[in-house]
């Protein structure tokens, strides 16, 4: 049956009388049915990843592609009066991750079905998923993110389980996701449920009772953890996690034949970061209780589990005190008692043991002792694992450690969000790279080429007015097309140095007020979510809608330069912002970035990094070549070294450079405390002279020389337009597809 057809069935009338929202449920269907199609037969070996996260975006769009009949539908909406987009913006996006480590394992999965692999998901069904950001004087404000609807994507199923927590049993319910491969097969995201949730304990914001587990446990995304409550409660979702996940994992085994001690022959289960950590100890557990002995148990587990390290922050790696273990999971202590138990008759080194004297348990120490496979996700990233943060453990297991560059799916990344360089990219170099990412190399022999480089700068142009549209619609804020669109979108850390970029402006603001005008007008855009109890990057985005207030409405200013902070930064908005980029930002202090995956998307949609040489950067500046983009700062030697010595002095910086005094001053100055307050602007003001951990002094001045250089480039047309073409062609290494046959390849052995 044609699309035409069967949407009209479905709809049981004409599509032109049909409204948004029932063309929406229509297409879901459709899409649903089709998948079932293409479910994959039963291998004996299989991948399970799990992950307290995926971020998964829209579905609609993305498996009407990977299904092959987006265009059909598109042009079949089109001739009865109906517009695709405004279709799209009928579905919730699910907001089931923070930032990169949840896109990562969303893109994984795409590409796990694309390659044909065998490989399912584990994670839980958040209904509130991460919090949603609104601006409320010019604070950031936090309120709830319903997603799931009557008609969504997920799909009940009757698998469910008893989970036991001390003193309370509660009974799980998974629900599953289709993952539709490009051409290609289905695999699931299988996320657990509590029936009990009730979503009416929520009130005032993302206000809930953090001890009523049984009605709060998949509310929300990460709860505010900065009290102990908050930290229990994330046990008890972690748990209930993984516990879920591996009795699926031993059901699904034993029915395919599996004896128990031929588990890793059926299974690998991929620990995305230390979240799901406890599956190891639960495991060892779930194969006692079925009549294993417990040495042979710990040996099958650690044959089975790999796991993957997304940070170098000392605070980010997860340590339990045992008492939280014991209040909410004992039956765990006494097998975690025994892992910790065997190092320790091993190894005499204090800094390898699981549970440390403060009886501390060290999560990612679990996964390193009883896990076959530790990667880090970037070359410089697995390097400072291998020498400084794991060193200890890199001795003692080094064939354990490998890397595994981060990718992204070009699905979503170039074919959806970016149809116009699609279809110029089909056009001239054919569509093989589509699912052979290399491919884009063949743009390289356009370089010369006056057509190809015209095309992309107004292509970038097209890009830039959709988003200036859809801005002024959300925001009601007016941007000039023809400006430069310098962009930075992630999660608000300090390493990151949104500060950074916030000083710059204040810089650039004070240059014009001089006098000093640029050449061409400057748009500075940022996107990002703080953690709820994470003060200080509160205060940065405080800072930021601050500038944003003053900034443009100073006629003297605006016309040359503009800041937008977006609310509620999301998948759906980066896939708006990152065609129009002309300069992604990218500015961690070298090393604490492990390596970063928006700077691939800006990267493939011909945008030029602006960047330090941390986490990915470094291969993206490998491939370009130093001609196609601009690197600055302390180099990651060089940071280290900092730290060991303790002799960075941010007060230094300020007290020696004018430019650097005068941005810092101006953060407190009357101008910006007519529309922010004190308390927040002068806290921020006081960790930058104070403190600044993550040395924003240190390389404000290299930022901002290379930014006047990149900006200066922009002003030639023709050598930019090349560097576009460069950055588009050499993206090919980062698809995700490359990265999943490298874990395929060296871990999962598919
Ligand atoms: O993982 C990110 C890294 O910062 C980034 O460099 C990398 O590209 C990406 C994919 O490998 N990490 C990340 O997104 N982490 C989190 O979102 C996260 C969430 C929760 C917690 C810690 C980290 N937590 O402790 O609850």
């Amino acid at each position: 049956m044609s699309i035409q057809d069967s949407l009209q069935q479905k709809l049981g009338r004409v599509i032109a009388e049909a409204s948004n929202e029932e063309i929406y449920s229509a297409l879901l269907k459709i899409v649903q049915e089709m998948a079932k199609g293409k479910e994959r037969p039963e291998k004996k070996k299989k991948l399970y990843y799990i992950s307290a996260e995926f971020l998964i975006g829209k579905l609609l769009s993305n498996n009407m592609i990977n299904l092959g009949i987006y265009n059909e539908v598109r042009d079949v909406l089109a001739a009865n009066g109906k517009d695709i987009c405004e279709i799209e913006e009928v579905e919730p996006e699910p907001s089931l991750g923070n930032g990169g480590l949840g896109r990562l394992a969303a893109c994984f999965l795409d590409s796990i079905s694309t390659l044909g692999l065998s490989g399912d998901g584990i994670g839980l069904n958040y209904h509130l998923g991460l919090f949603k950001q609104e601006f409320e004087n010019e604070l950031q404000k936090e309120t709830p993110n319903p997603w799931i609807e009557n008609e969504s994507w997920l799909v009940k199923t009757d698998v469910s389980y008893p989970v036991s927590f001390k003193g309370m049993t509660l009974n799980s319910r998974m629900y599953d996701i289709e993952v539709t491969g490009y051409n290609n097969m289905t695999n699931k995201l299988h996320l657990f449920d509590v029936e009990t949730v009730d979503e009416d304990i929520v009130e005032n914001g993302i206000d809930f009772d953090k001890e009523d587990i049984e009605k709060n446990l998949t509310l929300f995304l990460y709860p505010d953890d900065s009290d102990e409550k908050g930290r229990l409660l994330r046990i008890y979702q972690q748990y209930f996690m993984v516990s879920n996940g591996a009795r699926l994992i031993l059901d699904e085994c034993t029915a395919k034949g599996c004896s128990l001690y031929d588990l890793p022959d059926y299974a690998v289960i991929q620990i995305n970061d230390t979240h799901p950590t406890m599956v190891i100890p639960e495991l060892i557990r779930l194969l006692m209780e079925r009549g294993m002995e417990m040495d042979d148990a710990i040996g099958v587990v650690s044959r089975t589990c790999a796991y993957t390290n997304h940070t170098i922050l000392a605070e980010a790696l997860e340590k339990w005190p045992l008492g939280y273990l014991k209040k909410v999971v004992p039956q765990l202590v006494p097998i975690i008692e025994v892992l910790d138990d065997k190092v320790r008759r091993k190894y005499a080194d204090e800094s390898v043991a699981v549970i440390d004297r403060n009886d501390t348990v060290h999560m990612a120490h679990i996964d390193i002792h009883y896990g076959f496979s530790v990667n880090g996700v970037a070359a410089l990233h697995t390097e400072i694992l291998k020498q400084n943060e794991l060193n200890n453990f890199y001795k003692i297991y080094p064939e354990k450690f490998n890397n595994k560059t981060n990718g992204i799916t070009f699905r979503r990344w170039l074919l959806h969000c970016n149809p116009l360089l699609t279809e110029m990219l089909d056009f001239i170099i054919g569509k093989g790279y589509r699912s052979d990412a290399k491919q884009l190399e063949r743009l390289l022999n356009f370089r010369g080429d006056q057509n190809v480089l015209s095309r992309l700068q107004e292509i970038k142009k097209a890009n830039k007015e959709k988003l200036c549209e859809y801005l002024m619609e959300t925001q009601g804020i007016k941007l000039n097309s023809d400006s430069i669109f310098d962009i930075q979108v992630k999660r608000l850390h300090e390493y990151k140095r949104q500060q950074m970029n916030a000083l710059y402006v204040i810089h650039k603001y004070l240059e014009i007020k001089a006098g000093k005008l640029p050449a061409t007008p400057i748009t500075v855009i940022f996107g990002a979510k703080a953690a709820p109890a994470y003060i200080i990057a509160k205060d940065i985005i405080h800072l930021i809608l601050c500038l944003q207030e003053v900034i443009n409405n100073d006629p003297e200013v605006s016309p040359y330069l503009k800041v937008v902070m977006v609310e509620n930064y999301n998948v759906t908005k980066a896939e708006k912002l990152i065609p129009a980029c002309d300069i992604s930002e990218q500015i961690s202090l070298a090393s604490k970035e492990a390596s970063g995956t928006g700077n691939m998307k800006f990267m493939l949609n011909g945008a030029v990094t602006l960047g330090t040489d941390d986490g990915a950067n470094v291969e993206i500046h490998e491939l370009v070549g130093d001609e196609n983009i601009f690197v600055f700062g302390a180099s990651s030697d060089e940071v280290i070294e900092h730290y060991a010595k303790a002799d960075y002095i941010s007060r230094e910086y300020y007290e020696k450079d004018a430019d650097i005094k005068a941005a810092v001053d101006f953060i407190t100055s009357e101008k910006v405390l007519a529309v922010g307050n004190a308390e927040n602007l002068t806290r921020l003001q006081n960790e930058l002279l104070k403190k600044d951990w993550f040395m924003t002094l240190l390389d404000f001045k290299a930022y901002a020389k290379k930014k006047e250089e990149a900006f200066k480039a922009y002003e030639n047309k023709n050598e930019w337009a090349k560097k576009m073409l460069v950055n588009i062609a050499k993206a090919g290494y980062f698809s995700s597809d490359r990265t999943i046959e490298e874990y395929n390849r060296d871990i999962w052995k598919l």
